[in-house]
């Protein structure tokens, strides 16, 4: 099978963040039919991996299985130095059943100041898989590093886009217009990845 995304090919986003469906909606925006997996109903895979490529392919391939349709996930996260890459795979659940990332933002702010650290280089990565059903998948993974600060600034983005400064800027993320996030950020380097191997 070649392993090809053909323009207009229907394809389920294994995600049930918006923040996430928005950005990965803008990116694949006019190339192909995209249904997200709330619209299909599809449940929620428990990220058992230790890895953000372990968890992306788990969630790609539980949602081709399920939709039987080709499906693309997104595993990503903050990494922080002075935690030793904390919160990482976990970021999602710092914020608590609830979701709630001023909560989460504020957890690394504790930590910070617990480990008495002044270092605030951090990181964000996403692996995005891509999965057919009942066959191949491809993953591919990217970074962007940056500074942190506080308290939180902006209310563009999502989860940790307000502590957030991408090296080389001076705004953090949740200031940043979503063109010029998407136009650094992990996910479109990921996604540049994608599409080099598959279009
Ligand atoms: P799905 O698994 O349904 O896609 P999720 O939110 O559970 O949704 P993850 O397990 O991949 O997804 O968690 C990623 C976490 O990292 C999530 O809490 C985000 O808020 C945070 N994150 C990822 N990319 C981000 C970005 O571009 N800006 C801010 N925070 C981001």
């Amino acid at each position: 099978m070649a392993l090809k995304l053909e323009p207009g090919a229907k394809l389920v986003a294994a995600t049930h963040n918006p923040g996430k469906a928005r950005e990965l909606a803008a990116l694949l925006e006019g190339r192909f039919e995209v249904v997200t997996a709330g619209a299909l109903g599809l449940g929620e895979p428990e990220e058992t991996e230790s890895t953000f490529v372990g968890n992306a392919l788990l969630k790609a391939r539980a949602a081709a299985e399920a939709s039987g349709l080709i499906a693309l996930a997104d595993d990503s996260g903050l990494s922080v130095r002075a935690l030793g890459g904390a919160p990482g795979i976990y970021s999602a659940r710092w914020a608590g059943p609830d979701k709630d990332f001023a909560l989460a933002m504020s957890k690394v702010e504790k930590r910070l100041e617990e480990v008495e650290e002044d270092d605030r280089h951090a990181w964000f990565t996403c692996a995005l898989a891509v999965a057919w059903p009942g066959g191949p998948a491809v993953v591919v993974e990217g970074i962007v590093k940056g500074e942190l600060t506080f308290p939180p600034r902006g209310g563009l983005g999502f989860g940790y886009d307000p502590i957030f400064i991408p090296e080389g800027h001076e705004i953090t993320f949740g200031e940043m217009d979503p063109a010029a996030k998407d136009a650094i950020s992990h996910r479109a380097r990921a996604f540049e990845m994608l599409r080099a191997t598959l279009f």
